[in-house]
């Protein structure tokens, strides 16, 4: 049997605030920053360990592994870092308010850009300034595949692909592997190993600083997952991201 762990950035800046992040860049709050030292502690004392570990390319998530390892005595190991586990791409609603997009379209508009498999957001404008082509960390990704707004279907499809390519792979040596990424890429990894039916996805929501761990069988396929930590608290961290799409 395999096991790994995955877990969402503390809160950041823009969640703080309630505002549509995407690949937007901002960083940690305080509390952020005590969620994933708080997550680190946990692992520990849950008798965690690990050999490598993966990030996105936004600092949230970069941030929280360095913050995990400290806490864990193991910044020294191999860290990956990869555009392929960003955050899914929220095209021309990054940086808006969720709560007055949900005034402007409905609550029932918001729930389907944010929740549902094949909605994709309104597309960013090639002369858009949020558009990614001309940030010099993207400057290896073939230009057409930098998003301009994705659906979680667009997202389960980059992610699957870095899983089974990347991931998995390891995994099947026996490594010990951490993955720090964010709500949505950790739902489309969720969506692509366990095919969840629609219904379920648009429940699932992802609080921030919690490590969810999967039990894998010998073919990779997930046999468990569980969130570490009091479970009254996470159920309660789950349902403030859920009422983040409320006007
Ligand atoms: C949030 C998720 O991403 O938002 O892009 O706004 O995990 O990087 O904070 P994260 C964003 P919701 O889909 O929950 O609205």
């Amino acid at each position: 049997m395999y096991e790994i762990v995955l877990i969402r950035h503390g809160e950041s800046q823009y969640n703080v605030q309630n505002l549509f992040t995407g690949w937007s860049d901002p960083d940690l709050t305080e509390k952020g920053i005590q969620e994933a030292k708080a997550a680190g502690k946990l692992l520990k004392d849950e008798g965690y360990t690990f050999d490598l570990a993966f990030a996105s390319v936004l600092k949230r998530s970069i941030k929280t592994l360095n913050y995990i390892l400290d806490e864990m005595d193991l910044l020294w190991i191999p860290v990956q870092k990869s555009w392929k586990l960003n955050e899914r791409h929220y095209g021309a609603l990054q940086g808006l308010s969720k709560s007055e997009t949900a005034i402007k379209y409905g609550e029932e508009q918001l729930h389907l850009w944010r929740r549902s498999l094949s909605v994709r957001p309104p597309l960013l404008e090639l002369n858009d300034p949020r558009y990614a082509r001309n940030d010099i960390r993207y400057s290896s990704v073939r230009p057409e595949d930098i998003p301009r707004g994705e659906s979680l279907e667009d997202t389960v499809h980059r992610v699957g692909d870095f899983w089974r390519n990347r991931i998995v792979p390891l995994v099947r040596k026996k490594e010990r592997v951490l993955i720090s990424a964010h709500g949505n890429t950790l739902r489309a990894l969720i969506k692509f190993m366990e095919d969840i039916d629609e219904a379920a996805l648009l429940e699932l929501n992802i609080p921030t600083g919690v490590p969810l761990v999967y039990k894998l069988d010998e073919n990779i396929n997930p046999i468990s997952r569980f969130y570490l930590g009091d479970p009254e608290q996470v159920t309660a961290k789950a349902r403030d991201v859920a009422k983040q799409g409320h006007v």
